[in-house]
């Protein structure tokens, strides 16, 4: 049998291929209301294959204990097993050192973890924090809170009418003022991909850290974080072909030493007494707790996974889906795409004149079409394009044609009923 990369390599991935490389996600061969399952809902979570789910299993049958803590056979096959997890997610993302690689539940997490611990410990009344508009609820709220707490002030950069970021305006809110740029790697919401690397040479010109959401990049693009200079860069598993509940805190690892803990109990401890408490090293001293040990396996079962299709196939193979579905869909009467940016990520958003984005979502599930509507948790960015919400169809490797075509009679089907 080929092997993923093997399938993704051919020309457009025929369909034949992709076939086959679909019968690795059992959940794709579901019916739903009765009509064979199309999955367009991968921004929000990914479908797992079955070596992710196959590799779980093996770990609670055979190898399932607690990390860290026995010097029983079970708990060094545990241990090894997590802890090869986290080396798999170093050289996934070309971190420098395997203690720079913090578990989290996910990118939301990720995110909290270094507003609470390093934006307490460095963030004062004057400073300021620099976000985008089009950022998920999870790179703005924290932030808010963290502004709330010390008197400092949230700017934001603002985005053109296709949804890029205006970098000029960038440039102009940087200062020596600046402690932190957050930004997202890819937006859910509109797909559009940042200039992150650019980005984080300006900020770091200007003395500024820079926090990369990448929840909605790793799935689709190569990411090196070494390459990018990120201070931090955050992500989840789920949406990357992993189980859910396993996300990543990359830091490097001067800057995660310097940090205080965030949460306090067992594993993130040197000792403790009665009147005071040390800390382990890092990633240790962040993961407080019997951490999420089976997930962080699935979730390098899921990178190797994704490796072994190749991650420029995949990037690939999405863009052509893209660009197939964005002139399909542009064809719809009555059709307005959100987010036109030129360099663009597997996700398309859009609107209609007749119908509401709800409605949309709720007739084209009973063909069996999965989107997602509403505001994406990205209230802001729908603000900055007059929408209150709008449908979502985002791609994953496993993604055909066929279901663009799906998608497009479903919503053709949405126009006629509207009128
Ligand atoms: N976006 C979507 O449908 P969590 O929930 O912690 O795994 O990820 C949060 C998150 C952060 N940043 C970006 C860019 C994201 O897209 C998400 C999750 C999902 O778009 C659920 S709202």
């Amino acid at each position: 049998m080929a092997s993923p990369a093997e399938l993704l390599a051919t020309p457009a991935a025929t369909a034949l291929d992709l076939a086959r490389l679909r019968d690795d996600f059992p959940i794709l061969s579901t019916k739903v209301h009765g009509r064979q399952l199309v999955y367009l809902d991968n921004a929000a979570t990914s479908q797992k294959p079955r070596q992710v789910l196959e590799r779980m299993r093996v770990y609670y049958e055979q190898e399932n204990s607690n990390v860290h803590r026995g010097v029983h056979e079970l708990s060094e096959r545990a241990t090894a097993a997590f802890e090869g997890a986290r080396s798999r997610v170093r050289a996934f993302v070309n971190a420098k050192e395997v203690r720079e690689i913090v578990f989290t539940r996910g990118t939301t997490e990720s995110i909290n973890l270094v507003a609470q611990s390093w934006g307490h410990a460095n963030v004062r009344a004057g400073d300021e924090i620099v976000i985008s508009t089009i950022e998920h609820h999870s790179n703005i709220v924290p932030w808010q809170m963290l502004c709330a707490a010390t008197g400092a002030t949230l700017r934001v950069i603002p985005v053109n009418d296709r949804g890029e970021l205006e970098l000029d305006a960038y440039r102009e809110l940087l200062s020596a003022k600046t402690k932190l740029v957050a930004i997202g790697h890819v937006s859910n919401a509109l797909g559009t991909i940042n200039p992150v690397r650019e980005m984080i040479a300006m900020a770091h010109s200007a003395g500024a850290l820079v926090l990369v959401d990448g929840a909605q990049a790793v799935p689709h693009l190569r990411v090196d974080v070494q390459a990018l200079d990120a201070d931090f860069y955050v992500f989840s598993g789920h949406k990357m072909y992993g189980p859910t509940g396993i996300g990543i805190l990359y830091g490097k690892a001067a800057l995660l030493e310097a940090m205080p803990p965030w949460m306090g109990g067992g594993d993130m401890i040197s000792s403790v007494t009665l009147e005071r408490s040390t800390w382990n090293v890092i990633p240790y001293k962040f993961e407080a707790g019997t951490p999420n040990i089976a997930d962080a396996i699935g979730l390098a079962a899921a990178i190797d996974y994704l490796e072994s299709a190749g991650i420029e196939n995949v990037e690939a193979w999405e863009h052509e889906l893209l660009a197939y579905a964005t002139a399909k869909l542009s064809a719809v009467p009555g059709l307005r795409l959100v987010g036109t940016a030129a360099n663009k990520a597997a996700v398309i958003s859009f609107v209609l004149d007749s119908a509401h984005p709800h409605d949309i979502g709720t007739i084209v599930d009973q063909e069996g079409v999965a989107i997602r509507t509403g505001h994406h948790c990205a209230q802001p960015a729908m603000n900055r394009f007059g929408v209150p919400a709008t449908a979502r169809a985002s791609f994953a490797l496993y993604n055909t044609k066929d279901e663009v075509d799906a998608l497009v009679r479903a919503i053709e089907h949405v126009v006629e009923i509207f009128g």
